[in-house]
């Protein structure tokens, strides 16, 4: 007998005690210091190097905005292209647009879902100043491949890391990759501030221009040098992200049990495939993605009605692709261009309920409806 439950999301938030945000609100409370790099943000953003094993980062008060900035500074000649993945959320080509930039769409790899190295070399042109790869679900792009046509062709390469909070390839940070990392903070991600996100990069002589581009491009009180954004994280959200650094590592173990009991029972069931992460990743543990194949006696929209009769909520992350957008798909690039794996898989990917809380009868009602 199936159950009627009370909702089950794809994911909830992690939350710190609600005890150590009030103590943290009564110092922002005495020291009347709200936002505008205080000393909470300061001490979230130099933590984060060591979670993140990266050598610098920038907070953000949103990833959207982040990604927006990180383009902006990369100076990429107004009116270029830049090749991306249309198998994301629509912050990723709407950033590259919004920097007056033409979003090229590249076809995706089956197994990891992240753009495909071999289709890119055949999207540049002269015109193409940039790669945006991203690590969707915490799945790598092939960071070493895109690095290597990168410098065959002088291309910046930025990437998209809202899933892959932690993740690393064979210890190697993931944010250490490309010109400058993404990561998003939102209240959906298993590591949050609320609303939030950070840069990462290498290069030492974009901290300067972050950091302006973050705060209006303001370097001093008489000097503007940039046509910034206001991109800045307040203290309360800092707080939130200071906790919250204490609980990811055991969220994160409580999702591997969520894990392991899909996997060992999804596994079994024909018509079902479970994406492999490459064996040299870590996972982030952000969304639990299975692919239902024709050979499956439902199709995913079928299954994922089901689903919701019983008030499980999963969700169809990324359908619509983007190029199926109302703002992409009329461009003829897009109308000639092969995504053939984006345009199957787009109708078959289901992500399942993951978070640390999910309780083993829950999970036992959502393996009953398969
Ligand atoms: N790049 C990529 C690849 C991204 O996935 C995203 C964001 C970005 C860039 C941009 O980063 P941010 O600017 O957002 O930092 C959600 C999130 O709003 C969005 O952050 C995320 N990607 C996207 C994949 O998912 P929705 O429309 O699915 O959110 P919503 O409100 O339907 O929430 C999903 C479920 O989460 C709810 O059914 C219940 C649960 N939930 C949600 C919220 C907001 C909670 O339990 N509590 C909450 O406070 O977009």
């Amino acid at each position: 007998m199936i159950k009627t439950l009370e909702k089950i999301f794809v994911t909830q938030p992690m939350l710190p005690n609600l005890e150590t945000i009030q103590e943290h609100l009564k110092e922002i409370w005495s020291s009347k210091w709200l936002t505008n790099m205080g000393s909470k943000h300061n001490e979230l953003e130099n933590k984060l190097k060591d979670v993140l094993k990266v050598p610098n980062v920038s907070l953000f008060n949103n990833g959207t905005i982040a990604l927006l900035v990180a383009i902006k500074a990369l100076d990429l000649p107004y009116g270029s292209e830049v090749i991306t993945t249309p198998f994301t959320f629509a912050a990723t080509p709407h950033c590259i647009s919004w920097n007056g930039l033409k979003p090229v769409f590249c076809d995706i790899e089956p197994e990891t879902m992240t753009i495909d190295a071999d289709k890119i070399e055949s999207l540049i042109t002269p015109n193409t100043s940039a790669i945006l790869g991203v690590h969707v679900y915490g799945f790598p792009c092939d960071v070493e491949r895109i690095e290597k046509i990168a410098k065959k062709y002088n291309l910046k390469v930025i990437y998209d890391a809202a899933h892959a909070f932690t993740t690393e390839i064979n210890g190697r940070g993931i944010g250490t990759f490309g010109d400058i990392t993404m990561f998003s903070f939102h209240a959906t991600k298993l590591y949050n501030t609320i609303e939030g996100g950070c840069l990462t990069f290498n290069d030492p002589n974009l901290v300067k221009k972050i950091y302006n581009l973050r705060n209006f491009g303001i370097q001093s009180e008489e000097l503007v040098e940039e046509v910034g954004i206001n991109g800045k994280l307040n203290e309360i959200q800092a707080a939130v992200g200071l906790e919250n650094l204490k609980l990811y590592k055991k969220e994160q173990e409580k999702r591997e049990i969520v894990k392991q009991f899909y996997n060992e029972n999804l596994s079994k069931i024909k018509g079902i495939r479970l994406p492999k992460m490459p064996d040299n990743t870590t996972d982030s543990y952000q969304y639990y993605p299975i692919v239902i194949e024709e050979d499956y006696p439902l199709t995913r929209n079928e299954l994922y009605e089901k689903f919701k009769e019983r008030n499980i909520l999963t969700r169809k992350y990324f359908y619509p692709a983007c190029t199926d957008y109302e703002c992409y798909k009329n461009d003829l690039a897009v109308k000639l261009a092969d995504l053939s794996v984006v345009n199957d898989l787009k109708h078959k990917v289901l992500c399942l309920p993951f978070y640390g809380s999910l309780k083993q009868e829950e999970l036992e009602a959502i393996l009953e409806v398969f």
